[in-house]
């Protein structure tokens, strides 16, 4: 068998950079992200509540992570070309955006730290939600670059789509009955649709893109994260540090995290 040929960091750079869509599908973002972080910290200016400053922090971390995931793409650092073992693709040697999975690993938690203090979480929801989201970020990041195996890509990935429902459930069973209690089941319901609804939009477009089935093509499958990101990171964040800003009663409350099995007891 012959070895593979390692390609250089300044070959997979090139490849980026003479395929335009692919490449403004990373600079659109790393101008976005720090927009929106010069942004929020403004809107943060002005408040003392510690919960609400917790979410906001928690929430300025997403486009921290976000921009220098983005210059992590853009710089070709974490982009790797990968040799598809099955598929549309199979033979193929593509570009795999590792990195995307990566840095979701340190970006999602924080999204759902946010949304979990926004409900009023107890502690044990709240960390069977970040666990099961990091284990998913993990084998979503195993999945794209195992390429021993095709069967065992998709294996990964089952895996990942199990965690994935683990994250669903606490997200559309159990926070919102939290929500209702602490008395931000309307804006909590909100976040919880524009979540769930970009969230599932990821595992669909790993599947057709390049790194799965391989229907779509690399620049598009890149494309179809970015856009997602902008919904699912910068408009998620404006929605819930505009509602955070005001320092309602219902964030500053009594509500707060606590291990046992409800916030309040009255
Ligand atoms: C993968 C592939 C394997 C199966 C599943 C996935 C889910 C990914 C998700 C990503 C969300 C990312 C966000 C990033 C914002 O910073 C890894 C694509 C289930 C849900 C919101």
């Amino acid at each position: 068998m012959l070895l593979q040929e390692a390609v250089s960091q300044a070959e997979v750079f090139d490849m980026i950079y003479e395929d335009a869509v692919l490449a403004s599908s990373f600079w659109v973002n790393v101008a976005l992200a720090g927009l929106s972080i010069l942004l929020f910290v403004y809107m943060g200016r002005d408040v003392e509540d510690p919960r609400a400053q917790l979410i906001f922090v928690a929430t300025i971390v997403v486009p921290v992570v976000s921009l220098s995931s983005y210059l992590g793409l853009a710089s070709g650092l974490t982009v790797s070309v990968v040799e598809m073992p099955g598929g549309a693709l199979a033979g193929e040697e593509v570009l795999s955006m590792w990195g995307r999975y990566l840095t979701w690993t340190l970006s999602t938690p924080m999204i759902l730290l946010a949304l979990g203090l926004l409900a009023g979480s107890n502690s044990t929801k709240l960390f069977t939600a970040v666990v099961f989201d990091v284990a998913m970020c993990v084998t979503g990041l195993a999945a794209a670059l195992t390429t021993s195996s095709y069967a065992l890509r998709w294996g990964w990935y089952g895996v990942s789509c199990t965690f994935f429902a683990v994250v669903l459930y606490v997200l559309l069973v159990e926070w919102p009955k939290d929500a209702a209690e602490t008395g931000t089941a309307e804006i909590f319901s909100t976040l919880k649709l524009l979540t769930v609804i970009l969230w599932f939009g990821y595992p669909v477009f790993w599947a057709l893109g390049a790194e799965g089935i391989g229907v779509l093509g690399v620049a598009v499958t890149s494309w179809a994260y970015s856009a997602l990101d902008v919904g699912a990171k910068y408009v998620f964040a404006y929605l819930l540090l505009s509602y955070v800003a005001d320092e309602p009663a219902s964030v500053t409350g009594p509500t707060g995290l606590s291990g046992g099995a409800t916030a309040v007891d009255d």
